[in-house]
This record gives structure tokens, C-alpha cells and sequence, in this order.
């Protein structure tokens, strides 16, 4: 049965969601607040990466079955994909999806279903979304049907997974849940587990929250065997042989919208009880301060004067244009606060954003004396080291473990890598 989809959101998530109910014969009307973003849509042109997006917006808006505004308008579905990020002091800013809760109500008529598809803290749907959906004058349940269903997208690959991903449908009802269900079978083809919908917030903050703990314990093992004389990503991969072991990966921080950002919700809900979930947040947001520790302690034990760092990568992950919440940014700040100077170059982020950010690898090298590789884009991967001529030393701290180390090494280089006291 195909049906008129008002998304409300047309970022990393709210775009490609559109785009695919569109693909698969829905009528979409896309809402933005980004009035330049909703020019681009309708010109066809994309403000965000991401593979296959672009061939599939073209296919929706030339076969007359999705366009953009700054507006909703009546429709039989409302999905709600706006931003969920945390306030300086880690507290949830949940204001964008109550606004945008707030924004479809004139516009629902009985039988209309509610989909929140941002992750939020648990009890969102119940304490945030209800109070304005009373507003319609409908009755939630039999008269207006609310859900919850988190996406679990990797960015890069959202279109595959968007399709086989396994869903969850949180609904406020059973009744919100079918009709939830029914509605994703357009594309999901997936397992989709019914639950209710506070259950379903926590599901997806838990999810993240997994992940988010794995990587600290992967941090503090780098940190660990630093003093160990020990290669900890040759020690992981042996570890992870153990058929019940997935020992995660270290790194220079956790970035993005939401590791980085979905763990706080369940601090912000029982700070007495998240302990744990606090530490790993601490020890992972400690990572940036000691990366840049590890690169100036490494050139000082060179003796290098008013060196200058080539940093390489902005993005919050491998092979992607997104900086949000990236750790790059911090190690940028303490490499500053130590008086290190810096360029910044990431073949992904084609805007400049920094005072230090340049879009050649070649003038990022300039009397450089090091490169500090932050994200484990395969370009850097690429690199001919031996091709690197205007460098003033050769020394490169890899905190990705993405680059071999025999060929840089036989190129002349020094190299290091997070977590490698073996070597
Ligand atoms: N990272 C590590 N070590 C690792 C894995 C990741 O340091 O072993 C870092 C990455 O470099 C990055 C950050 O963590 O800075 C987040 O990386 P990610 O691969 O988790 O990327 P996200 O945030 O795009 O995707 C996660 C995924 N969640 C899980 O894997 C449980 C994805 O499925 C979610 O859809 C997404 O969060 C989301 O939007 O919630």
C-alpha cells in the first residue's frame, strides 16, 4: 500500500530514508530548516556523502515521488530524523525533535502514524513527543499512531544496510508497531523485532553504548602496552581468534554524532549507576589529550625545534566527510595549547574548516617534520612514502595502524603507532 511520507530532517539519516521510501513508490515530501540544503535537494545536489545517494535522488525527484521544503504538509506518514546531540555539559538537547514534533502537528488527521527515527534517551517518545502530539486533538492509539525506529546505518553504507539490516519497531502500541512494521517492509529485509517504544530507545542507546565501552577497554590495552614492549593490534587480532572474543580497536578518540554522544544519555539518566559507561566515555574522550602527548613527547625526544606537524585526517572515521564530534579536532587543540605547529589535511573534507587546514597533501608536507595520521581513509593508506620530498624530517605516528610500516620504514620514515611498543 503505498503512502504519502512527510521526513522531517534530511540529513545522514533523513535524506537517504527519503530517498529509499521513495525508490520503492511512496510519495515523500522532505522538510528541512536548512533552506539551502532544501535547494540543493530539489536541484539535485547533494550537501552530504554518500555512496549511491546521489543516482537515487535523481530516480525519486525525476519519477515526481520526493521534493523538499521548508515546510511539512498533510500526510498519511511522519518520520522524524533531526538531530539528537549533547549540550556542553553532556545533557541530551532533545529541543530539535521536540520542534520538530511540534511542526507536524497542524497538519495530522486521525489515522496518521508518528515515526521517530533520531536515537534519544529512553522515554523521549513518552515525555517529549506525546505532549505536543496531544496537541492535534487526536487520541494516541487508536486516533494517531506513534512508534520509535532507530536506524543502525554505517555511513558508507547506508543504502545496503538500510535494506538488510535487522530493525527494531518500538511502538506506543502494538497497533503503532504493526503499522511501523508495515510500512519498512517497503525495503527492510531484515528481521524486525516488535517492542515497546521506550524499550526500543534504550535498545539503540545500548547498541552504541556496547561499542563505546569496547573501544575504551581497546584504548586502555593501547595505553597498557605502551610500557609492555608489546604490538596490541598484533595482540587484538590474536585475542579476537577466542570464537567468543571481539576485542575492539584503539584510536586517537571516538567521533561522530553518536557514539560519542549516546552513552551520556544513559550517564544524564542514572549518574549514580553508569559508572562504567562514564569511564569509558572519560577514557575515550582522554585520547586526543594523549595523542598529542605521544607526538610532542616523540619530537622532543628528537630534539626537533619549533617542529611542525602534518595532520592527516579531520573526519570522526575512515572514508567519510563527516567532523562531527571528531577527535581530530582535539588533538588539533592540544597540539595548539602545546605550541606544535600545524597543517591539517583530509582528502574527504574538501571545505576548508581550520585556520591550518590546506587541500594539498603536498603543502601540508611542507617543512613538516611529522605526520600524525588520525582517520584511516584508504588514500592514506595509498601514500608512496618515497614520493614524500619536502619533508624536513621523516617521522610519521600512525594512530590507526593503517599504514605499512616495512614499506615507510624502507622510505626512510620513523615510524610509530599507537599501542606498538614492539617495534
Ligand atoms: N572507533 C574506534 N575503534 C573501533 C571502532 C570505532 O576508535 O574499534 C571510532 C571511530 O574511529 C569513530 C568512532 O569510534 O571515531 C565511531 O565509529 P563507528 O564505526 O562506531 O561509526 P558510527 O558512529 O558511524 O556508527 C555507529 C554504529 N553503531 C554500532 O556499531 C553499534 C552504527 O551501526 C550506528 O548506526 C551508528 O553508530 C549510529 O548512527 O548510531
Amino acid at each position: 500500500m503505498k503512502k504519502s511520507i512527510c521526513v522531517v530532517g534530511l540529513g545522514y539519516i533523513g535524506l537517504p530514508t527519503a530517498v529509499m521510501f521513495a525508490n520503492h513508490g511512496h510519495t515523500v515530501y522532505g522538510v528541512d530548516v536548512n533552506e539551502k540544503a532544501v535547494n540543493m535537494i530539489n536541484e539535485k545536489q547533494l550537501h552530504i556523502e554518500e555512496n549511491g545517494l546521489q543516482e537515487r535522488l535523481e530516480k525519486a525527484i525525476d519519477a515526481g515521488l520526493f521534493s523538499a521544503s521548508t515546510k511539512p504538509q498533510k500526510a498519511d506518514v511522519f518520520i522524524i530524523a533531526v538531530p539528537s546531540p549533547i549540550m556542553p555539559d553532556k545533557t541530551a538537547n532533545l529541543e530539535y525533535v521536540r520542534q520538530a514534533t511540534a511542526s507536524v502537528v497542524p497538519y495530522l488527521e486521525k489515522g496518521n502514524l508518528v515515526i521517530l527515527e533520531s536515537t534519544v534517551p529512553p522515554r523521549t517518545v513518552q515525555d517529549i513527543m506525546l505532549p505536543e502530539l496531544v496537541k492535534s486533538g487526536l487520541e494516541i492509539g487508536t486516533e494517531l499512531f506513534v512508534s520509535h525506529s532507530p536506524e543502525r546505518v554505517i555511513p558508507g553504507r547506508v543504502f545496503e544496510e538500510l535494506v538488510s539490516n535487522d530493525r527494531i519497531i518500538g511502538g506506543y502500541t502494538p497497533e503503532s508497531a504493526h503499522q511501523t512494521k508495515e510500512l519498512y517492509k517497503s525495503f527492510v529485509k531484515g528481521q524486525m523485532h516488535e517492542t515497546d517504544a521506550t524499550t526500543a530507545e534504550l535498545v539503540k542507546v545500548m547498541e552504541n553504548t556496547y561499542r563505546d565501552i569496547n573501544i575504551a577497554f581497546a584504548n586502555e590495552l593501547a595505553k597498557l602496552a605502551e610500557t609492555l614492549g608489546v604490538n596490541i593490534w598484533e595482540a587484538i587480532k590474536l585475542a579476537n581468534y577466542h570464537p567468543r572474543v571481539n576485542v575492539h580497536e584503539p584510536g586517537p578518540g571516538v567521533g561522530g554524532h553518536c557514539i560519542a554522544v549516546d552513552p551520556w544519555f544513559l550517564v544524564e539518566l542514572a549518574p549514580e549507576t553508569a559508572q562504567m559507561i562514564h569511564l569509558a566515555r572519560k577514557t575515550n574522550d582522554g585520547m586526543p589529550g594523549y595523542t598529542a602527548q605521544m607526538t610532542a613527547s616523540i619530537l622532543d625526544a628528537k630534539g626537533i625545534k619549533d617542529p611542525k606537524v602534518a595532520v592527516f585526517g579531520l573526519a570522526f572515521k575512515g572514508n567519510i566527510d563527516d567532523m562531527r564530534e571528531s577527535p581530530s579536532m582535539d588533538v588539533i587543540e592540544a597540539l595548539r595549547e602545546r605550541e606544535i605547529h600545524l597543517s591539517a589535511y583530509d582528502p574527504h573534507i574538501k571545505e576548508n574548516n581550520i585556520d591550518e587546514q590546506v587541500q594539498s597533501q603536498e603543502e601540508a608536507l611542507e617543512d613538516a617534520s611529522a605526520i600524525l595520521i588520525l582517520t584511516n581513509h584508504n588514500k592514506f593508506k595509498e601514500i608512496y612514502p618515497t614520493t614524500l620530498k619536502n619533508m624536513k624530517n621523516k617521522i610519521v605516528i600512525d594512530t590507526k595502524n593503517c599504514i605499512d610500516r616495512a614499506t615507510w620504514e624502507a622510505a626512510g620514515f620513523d615510524v610509530y603507532v599507537l599501542g606498538d611498543s614492539k617495534n
